[in-house]
């Protein structure tokens, strides 16, 4: 009996060193590292000299301080994608939103607070086009003492896709801004930095997954690429989605999947099928691509142990066409939240705010001394949403609204719908004149608690693009998505309320649109942008402002006394 008795104070010990959570320690030296790819080696500015970068392993609930230290020769910000830092935006890292840049010599200690996400997020550079390479996978693992919602995989893979261009991305950055057309191509799409044995010169560092017949694998997977969404299979096997965007999701089984610039995905892959070596494929979508496009194929190597005369070359998958749109908004449609007793959700039903928002990219007239590589070479490129292009200040805003100096920083006077109405995805005859936006810094206050209702219309000016749409600070419910212009009257009947995926970051349909709901709770200042890199640089950005609460606890923590000047 006593012994018994001293059993159970030690479990009941444990279980309670077990749910405390811990405070991690990490350090970040951004540097320039010498890497070869495709035949070519070239300086890139990676964190640690690592491409991808680090992974960060945390569990639900933890806090993570990483000493940002920068030794490269560039202003850098470093942002937890899908970490909301609750009444914390100080680390959040949107250059000018939340901080001014870490300059060449300087260093930043963040504290990275982790609230109710669980699963896989993703940390990267969050100024100019640095997150390139500046990327590295955020997992945060459940609470010590509870396990994941799904039978305890065998192993855990890392699965991140980029984006590789032969070019320095400063270089290719430059290029783009001072053009004022679209960016030039990348050369290849990685999985895990490899390009895989498609291409030239890549085959010897091929990334290799190696498997055993019979067990079950955790792919933990961010789509890193700057300007692309991306089809990805694996011959033979199905892939069971679990998770994305840190919150778990109800299993999803799936040949293919599609995932976003800045999306996460917890997959599980069963190694089920013949020894054998199978490519795991992946490709870009896009349903209107420029007449030049990357329509290279990246690959890596799902490879079963045993003895064996495998396939050579491996057995490759059928991936759908680049701009299968329909395949691309059936797997995102069928996502959905657990939402079971251990992991519920809590989806706005009475909503206080109705935003409606239109995405589209634009055309700017040029100045004489300006190149002009926008549409038909007559322009250049904008972006906007509501009709505004969102004008990057060179000061921080969260800084000036905290200290309530704003002297022109920002305006509060976001449309809370477009300025003008007009059939947003028609095929074709648009009035040019349509295509001016205004450009302006503008932020939409939020009542703290307030409820939000937002509908994202992808618009068909200049062109009709799936439009990833990121939010800081928050995550979403996905409550709806169809093509062509949203009926509030018809669509609204349609609403997922039961299990909408927790999101945040959402592919708008090209010429479509998607409802979002979520509840403001958390004060602070947060961008919210495309996640396609061309068109958050052409200005489809916006920040919302929540405000503080009334008790202490809900209030915007101070600043750490290191905050980055400007
Ligand atoms: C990178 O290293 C390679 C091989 O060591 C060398 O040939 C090349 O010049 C280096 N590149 C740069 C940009 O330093
Ligand atoms: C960060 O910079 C400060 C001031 O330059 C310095 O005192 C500190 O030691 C640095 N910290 C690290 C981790 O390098
Ligand atoms: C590989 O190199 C060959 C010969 O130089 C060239 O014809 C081919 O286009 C290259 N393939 C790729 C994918 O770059
Ligand atoms: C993979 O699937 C294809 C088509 O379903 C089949 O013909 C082939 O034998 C399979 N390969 C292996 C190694 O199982
Ligand atoms: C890429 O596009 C080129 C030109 O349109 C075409 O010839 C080539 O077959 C395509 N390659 C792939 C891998 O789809
Ligand atoms: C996809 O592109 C091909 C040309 O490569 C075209 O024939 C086809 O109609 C396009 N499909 C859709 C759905 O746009
Ligand atoms: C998408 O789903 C619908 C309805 O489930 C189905 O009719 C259609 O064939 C699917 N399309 C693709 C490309 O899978
Ligand atoms: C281009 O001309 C505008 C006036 O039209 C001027 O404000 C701007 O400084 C000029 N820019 C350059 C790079 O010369
Ligand atoms: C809007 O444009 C679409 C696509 O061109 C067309 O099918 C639809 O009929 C138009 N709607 C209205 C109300 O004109
Ligand atoms: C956007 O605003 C500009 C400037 O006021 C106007 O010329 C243009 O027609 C507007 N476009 C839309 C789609 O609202
Ligand atoms: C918002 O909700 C939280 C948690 O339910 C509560 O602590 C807080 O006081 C509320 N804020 C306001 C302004 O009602
Ligand atoms: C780096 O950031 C500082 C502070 O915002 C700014 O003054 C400087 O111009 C930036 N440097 C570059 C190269 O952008
Ligand atoms: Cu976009």
């Amino acid at each position: 009996m006593k012994l018994s008795f001293q059993a159970l104070g030690f479990l009941l010990i444990l279980s309670f060193i077990h749910s405390q959570a811990a405070e991690l320690k990490y350090t970040f030296v951004v540097q320039e590292t010498n890497y070869t790819r495709l035949c070519t080696s070239k300086n890139l500015l990676t964190v640690n000299g690592l491409f991808p970068g680090p992974t960060i392993t945390a569990r639900r609930g933890d806090t993570v301080i990483v000493d940002v230290i920068n030794r490269g020769d560039h202003n850098i910000t470093i942002h937890w994608h899908g970490v909301k830092q609750p009444r914390y935006p100080w680390s959040d890292g949107p250059e000018f939103v939340t901080q001014c840049p870490i300059q060449p010599g300087a260093n930043f200690s963040q504290r990275v607070l982790l609230s109710d996400e669980e699963g896989t997020l993703w940390w990267h550079a969050h100024s100019d086009w640095s997150r390139a390479t500046i990327h590295g996978l955020f997992v945060i693992l459940p609470r010590l003492g509870t396990t994941y919602p799904f039978r305890q995989p065998d192993a855990e893979v890392p699965v991140v896709l980029g984006e590789w261009w032969q070019s320095d991305i400063q270089t290719v950055f430059e290029n783009f801004v001072n053009g004022g057309g679209d960016p030039a191509n990348s050369d290849a799409l990685t999985v895990n930095g490899q390009p895989g044995d498609l291409y030239n010169c890549s085959a010897s560092g091929t990334t290799k997954i190696k498997v055993d017949r019979g067990k079950t694998y955790l792919l933990r997977m961010v789509n890193a690429a700057m300007n692309n969404l991306i089809f990805l299979e694996i011959a033979n096997h199905t892939l069971t989605v679990v998770g994305s965007d840190g919150a778990y999701t109800k299993p999803l089984v799936s040949d293919y999947i599609t995932i976003s610039p800045g999306q996460t995905l917890d997959l599980l892959l069963e190694a089920n099928q013949p020894n054998n070596r199978y490519y795991m494929a992946a490709k870009l979508f896009n349903a209107q691509p420029a007449s030049r496009f990357d329509n290279t194929t990246t690959t890596a190597i799902i490879e079963y142990s045993g003895n064996y005369t495998p396939s050579n070359p491996p057995v490759f998958p059928d991936l759908p066409a680049f701009n299968d749109s329909n395949a691309s908004f059936n797997f995102t449609a069928g996502l959905r939240s657990l939402a079971s007793a251990e992991h519920p959700i809590d989806v706005p039903l009475k909503i206080k705010k109705t935003l409606f928002y239109t995405l589209s990219i634009n055309a700017i007239p040029c100045a004489a001394n300006q190149t002009c590589e926008g549409p038909r070479g007559t322009a250049r490129f904008a972006a906007s949403i509501n009709n505004i292009t969102f004008d990057m200040p060179s000061t921080s805003i969260l800084g000036a609204y905290y200290r309530g100096v704003n002297n022109g920083v920002y305006g509060d006077d976001f449309p809370d719908v477009p300025p003008l109405k007009f059939n947003y995805t028609q095929a074709s005859g648009l009035n040019a004149s349509l295509r001016l936006p205004e450009v302006a810094t503008e932020v939409t206050m939020l009542k703290h608690n307030e409820t939000v209702e937002l509908v994202f219309q992808g618009t068909n000016l200049v062109a009709g693009v799936d439009h990833p749409m990121h939010l800081h600070g928050h995550s979403f419910y996905v409550v709806g998505a169809g093509f062509g212009n949203y009926k509030r009257s018809r669509d609204s009947l349609n609403y997922n309320l039961v299990d909408p995926p927790h999101m945040q970051t959402i592919a708008v349909p090209q010429n479509g649109w998607t409802a979002i709901r979520f509840k403001a709770n958390n004060p602070g200042v947060w961008f919210m942008h495309c996640h396609l890199e061309r068109h958050v640089s052409w200005g489809m950005g916006m920040v919302f402002i929540v405000r503080n609460g009334k008790a202490s606890n809900a209030r915007v923590l101070p600043p750490p006394p290191d905050m980055p000047p400007c």
